[in-house]
């Protein structure tokens, strides 16, 4: 059945399309970033592998102004970020009443909603610039509060880079913070951005098209960044490396062929875009070797990562063998003191703020010659029992 025909339509819809999950279907156009089979995800045309050991600053500036700053520009974003960067003060009491073994995924929802409520100002740029200078301060508080580790909350440091205000609230004992601050920047900036359609990126600008405000439609993204399908997938992909066991390549290669034959994911490798493996899994495998060649589960990764794809590449129907983004994320947080895989989404969410919000603006403000994309309304097609009445 043919649903369209317009002349300059850029697809065919048929059946086929429908209750697919709007896959490969058209419904807009993305000023930050795109994904390629080769290169993977693009930052407004730069190959994420040219990016990802810039400052997060800066490619939170670069998907906002879509273009890099220039080193004045960078200083002033920075001081901008800063001036926007204090969080109100009944955020912890909320914080305080959730309760603990709640993943952190929804702390992170409740705690950007609630900044939403006590600092929101109703300005769609302002609200996602605030919200971005607020995270990292949230994310230590989050930390700190489900831990139960509520005493002796270091002040914000607003004149320190955003990865370093999380780290200094965190104040974790017995841990290079350079080394995590690098780590996590390197992180930041690979996951900020992936096209338009991926479902929490979706999920916002959604919640956004209906003028809810910034913080309530990031914290719907977030929700959707939730899912053991989406973002929780790096979770996943780390509790796997540790099941694994060994670095010796005979028994990654007896453990990778078993997980397969009781029909369960290779984690960390296949892709729904990318023919190749994904550059930010080869930035964070450079950035391993030279941070933590030895670590144990450095070893097993580094060795998965040439006997996965080799295996998986039986399998004809598999199209992508190679190494996905998530091989290794879990691997280096955990090396640099942040062990705990149930927080590894919100790193995720974290950096994704940047990308959706910046999202969020060029929708409600720059599309349409500024009028921005009217409010989502996608078709749905009646199925017969509820035409029964027409009867
Ligand atoms: N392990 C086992 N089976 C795999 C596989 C893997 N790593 N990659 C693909 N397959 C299977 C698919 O499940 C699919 O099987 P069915 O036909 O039975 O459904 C078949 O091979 C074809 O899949 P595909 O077209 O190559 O890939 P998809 O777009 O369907 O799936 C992905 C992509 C990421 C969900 C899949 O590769 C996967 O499950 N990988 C393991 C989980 C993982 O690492 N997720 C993180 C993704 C990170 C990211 O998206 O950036």
């Amino acid at each position: 059945m043919r649903l369209s025909g317009e002349p300059e339509s850029l697809l065919e819809l048929t059946t086929a399309h429908l209750n697919s999950g709007l896959r490969g279907v058209p419904v807009g156009t993305c000023r930050t970033s795109f994904v390629t089979p080769d290169e993977g995800v693009h930052y407004c045309g730069y190959p994420i592998g040219e990016l990802a050991m810039l400052a997060p600053e800066d490619v939170i500036y670069l998907l906002y102004n879509k273009e890099l700053p220039t080193l004045e520009q960078s200083v002033s974003f920075r001081k901008d970020l800063q001036s926007r960067g204090a969080i109100p003060p009944g955020i912890e009491e909320v914080l305080a009443s959730l309760p603990r073994n709640g993943h952190p995924m929804d702390w992170l929802s409740i705690g950007i909603h609630t900044l939403g409520m006590l600092s929101g100002t109703g300005n769609w740029s302002d609200d996602a610039l605030n919200l971005t200078a607020q995270m990292p301060r949230l994310m230590g508080l989050i930390f700190r509060y489900r831990e139960g580790r509520t005493e002796g909350i270091p002040d914000d440091d607003l004149n320190l880079p955003l990865v370093g205000r999380f780290t200094h609230t965190l104040d974790l004992q017995d841990v290079d913070k350079a080394v995590m601050n690098r780590i996590l920047s390197t992180y930041l900036v690979l996951h900020m951005d992936h096209g338009g359609g991926n479902l929490s990126t979706f999920a916002g600008k959604a919640v956004a098209s209906g003028h809810a405000s910034v913080f309530a439609s990031l914290a719907g993204a977030m929700n959707a960044l939730s899912g053991p399908l989406h973002g929780r997938a790096n979770q996943s992909c780390f509790e796997f490396v540790k099941r694994i066991g060994t670095s010796d390549p005979a028994e990654v290669e007896r453990f990778v062929r078993g997980e397969l034959e009781a029909k369960r994911p290779v984690f960390g490798f296949g892709h729904a875009v990318l023919r190749s493996e994904d550059p930010r899994a080869a930035a964070q495998f450079a950035l391993g070797e030279e941070i933590c060649p030895d670590d144990e589960y450095f070893r097993t990764i580094r060795v998965l990562r040439e006997v996965a794809p080799r295996v998986l590449s039986e399998n004809p129907k598999i199209r992508n063998p190679n190494a996905n983004v998530d091989i290794a994320s879990g691997t280096l947080l955990n090396f640099v003191g942040l062990s705990k895989a149930e927080y590894y989404t919100t790193f995720f969410g974290w950096a994704r703020v940047a990308g959706i919000g910046a999202q969020i603006i060029d929708e409600r403000t720059v599309m349409r010659g500024g009028k921005g994309v009217p409010i989502y309304r996608p078709k749905y097609i009646a199925e017969e029992q509820s035409l029964r009445h027409l009867d």
